[in-house]
């Protein structure tokens, strides 16, 4: 299995929480969406990342990719069996990937580390502190009252918690966390979270990468 993506993206990392927490072994391609291989252009039709391959299948998007590993390597499950748990998963998932990412990804992390670094872009510090201030709050908000227990959806580990826990790897790499004093039941999740064995290496990775201590 090959995946097609650079290790700063959410959506990049999501899948490759979900390899390793299934376990499975996989070659990775850093590709950035702005020095494109032509492989990946033929397996990601909106060149975006993360693209995926597995023998002569490819698929592209993480959603996708993440939900056909699932039926795949259904061990651990990382989709509830439950029909109203496995709506929530998917709900957090979307809940990450189309209302934190905007926010994070690009107004924050994007415009901050990698623009500047990688494009020659100016960070633009009203927009990431507009975000930090004002948009980001009412969502930390949301989901400290989302959390009853040590995950959000049932018992365990579900594909709503890696792609919540993935979009706030980059919020820390922005240098932003939520503050333990008004969200402690989301700052104690999210150590949780990143202290999985799954996604601790990769953080330790990108911090490395951008020389964040
Ligand atoms: N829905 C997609 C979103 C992927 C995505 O937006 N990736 C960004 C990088 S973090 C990208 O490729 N952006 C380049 C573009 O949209 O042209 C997924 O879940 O894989």
């Amino acid at each position: 299995m090959k995946l097609f993506g650079a290790n700063p993206s959410p959506f990049v990392r999501k899948v490759k929480v979900v390899l390793a927490e299934k376990n499975l072994q996989f070659e990775q391609e850093q590709t950035f969406t702005f020095a494109p291989s032509a492989e990946f252009k033929t397996i990601s039709p909106l060149g975006r990342i993360p693209a995926f391959q597995d023998g002569d299948k490819t698929l592209a998007d993480s959603s996708i990719i993440s939900a056909y590993l699932e039926r795949i390597h259904p061990q651990p499950a990382l989709y509830p069996s439950d029909p109203y748990n496995y709506a929530r998963a998917l709900w957090f998932e979307e809940y990450a990937d189309s209302g934190l990412a905007p926010i994070i990804a690009t107004k924050m992390f994007f415009n901050k580390i990698v623009g500047p670094l990688m494009m020659k872009s100016p960070f633009d510090e009203a927009l990431f502190r507009k975000a930090e201030q004002e948009e980001l709050p009412p969502m930390f908000s949301y989901l400290e009252g989302e959390l009853k227990g040590d995950f959000l959806v049932g018992n365990s580990l579900t594909i709503g918690d890696i792609s919540i826990g993935s979009q706030f790897v980059n919020l820390l790499l922005s240098g932003v966390s939520p503050d333990a004093a008004k969200w402690p039941k989301l700052a104690a999740y999210l150590g949780r979270i990143h202290s999985r064995p799954s996604f601790k290496p990769l953080i330790e990775g990108d911090k490395k990468m951008f020389g964040i201590k």
